[in-house]
């Protein structure tokens, strides 16, 4: 029989990787899409799918689609990674933020519970419930602190869907992913702006990339094995949450100078602080400067998350490295753009 699958966000980075995923799997795939005045379909048709998924029209902040949706797709399984996911407009949009990434949560968990309490339900939950450092390493029972508006409706969330496991006997899971990116990530995540701000300056197409603390910590995966993790948590006998991170953290700083070379660039910094450059040996030329603008008004500093539980109980790892995860993007953003300049 073959199974369904529901995922919310199907437009976006890990909604694509999911998809193919899962069409690989054999599933029939159904995604949510929220109609916009601009074609978002780019990812899918990147890597081939968009004829392989039944798109079923819907917002997150309306009950009735969720409904719907859960009707017309008949899904078993059901994976929300719908979000406004951007920390940085969640300071902006704080309300907005509140409804789509937070309490949209509920709704799909109302719209399972009214029309097949039997399906499976994946919440994307995030390291940014973690926000102010407390502990080295973060695990499923790190206490939560979140910094940004987006963190703290996540944790809505992730207590809502522990809540709906407990009080309803949902097969509801949380995945607490650390970062993960990919050539298919949005431009405004950091990993992204500078892959493709590096492959245009060498392109001619940009003068340099203004970015804002370079020092802040992350530990960054590839999306494609984070995908996997989330389907291994609805195939588990019991729901459960789980941290899927690599276990490496890295600053931003350090994710740049490994992207240079791979676009031809030989960097090296100058000043510090606001006044930190990044210039190309070679030709003398600033490719990075500093823009506090960029600065967050509560930052989290360092993330690094602790795998072991889902290395033990779902058998995940992740198969791509750091070094390799740069490299992928970088090369995959300078042959975009040379596509683009004609090159
Ligand atoms: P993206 O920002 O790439 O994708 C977000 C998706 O949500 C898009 O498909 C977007 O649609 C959709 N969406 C936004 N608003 C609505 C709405 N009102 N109704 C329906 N759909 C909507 O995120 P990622 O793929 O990177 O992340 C997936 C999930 O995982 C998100 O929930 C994110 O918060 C979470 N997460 C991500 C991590 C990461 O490092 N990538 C780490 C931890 C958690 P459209 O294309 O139309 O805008
Ligand atoms: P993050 O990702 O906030 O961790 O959320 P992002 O790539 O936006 O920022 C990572 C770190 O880089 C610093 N930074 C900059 N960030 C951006 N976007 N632009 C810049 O110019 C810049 N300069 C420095 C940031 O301050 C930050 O410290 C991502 C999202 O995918 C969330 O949805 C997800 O939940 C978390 O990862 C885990």
């Amino acid at each position: 029989m073959t199974k369904h699958a529901l995922i919310t966000g199907i437009t976006g980075q890990d909604g694509a990787y999911l998809a193919q995923f899962l069409l690989e799997k054999g599933y029939q795939v159904y995604g949510l899409i929220a109609r916009r005045g601009t074609d978002t379909l780019g990812r899918l048709r990147e890597l081939g799918i968009a004829d392989q998924v039944q798109l079923l029209d819907g917002d997150l902040i309306d009950l009735s689609s969720m409904i719907r949706a859960m009707e017309q797709s008949q899904a078993e399984e059901v994976y929300n990674l719908g979000a406004q996911s951007f920390v940085g407009t969640s300071w902006d949009q704080p309300i907005l933020t509140a409804e789509v990434s937070g309490t949209s949560v509920v709704r799909i968990l109302e719209a399972i519970r009214i029309t097949n309490p039997k399906a499976r339900f994946y919440q994307a939950s995030t390291s940014e419930m973690f926000g102010q450092i407390q502990e080295a390493l973060q695990s499923e029972r790190t206490p939560f602190h979140p910094r940004s508006p987006y963190g703290v409706a996540k944790l809505y969330g992730h207590w809502i869907t522990v809540n709906y496991r407990e009080s309803f006997g949902l097969h509801a899971s949380s995945g607490i992913l650390f970062n993960h990116e990919s050539p298919l990530r949005g431009t405004e995540f950091v990993t992204r702006k500078i892959t493709l701000a590096l492959a245009r300056i060498r392109h001619g197409l940009q003068g340099d990339v203004e970015l804002g603390n370079l020092d802040s910590k992350r530990d960054w995966g590839f999306a494609g094995d984070y995908v996997r993790a989330m389907w291994l948590m609805l195939q588990q006998p019991a729901p459960d949450d789980f941290v899927i991170a690599t276990g490496q953290t890295w600053t931003v700083r350090e994710f740049i100078e490994k992207a240079a070379p791979h676009v031809g660039f030989d960097l090296v910094w100058e000043g510090e602080g606001e006044q930190t450059q990044g210039i190309d040996r070679k030709s003398g030329k600033v490719i990075v400067r500093v823009n506090p603008a960029f600065y967050r008004p509560a930052e989290v500093d360092t993330l690094i998350g602790n795998p072991g539980k889902a290395h033990q109980q779902l058998g995940w790892k992740p198969t791509v490295q750091f070094d390799t995860l740069v490299q992928m993007m970088a090369e995959a953003d300078l042959r975009r753009v040379a596509r683009e300049a004609g090159a």
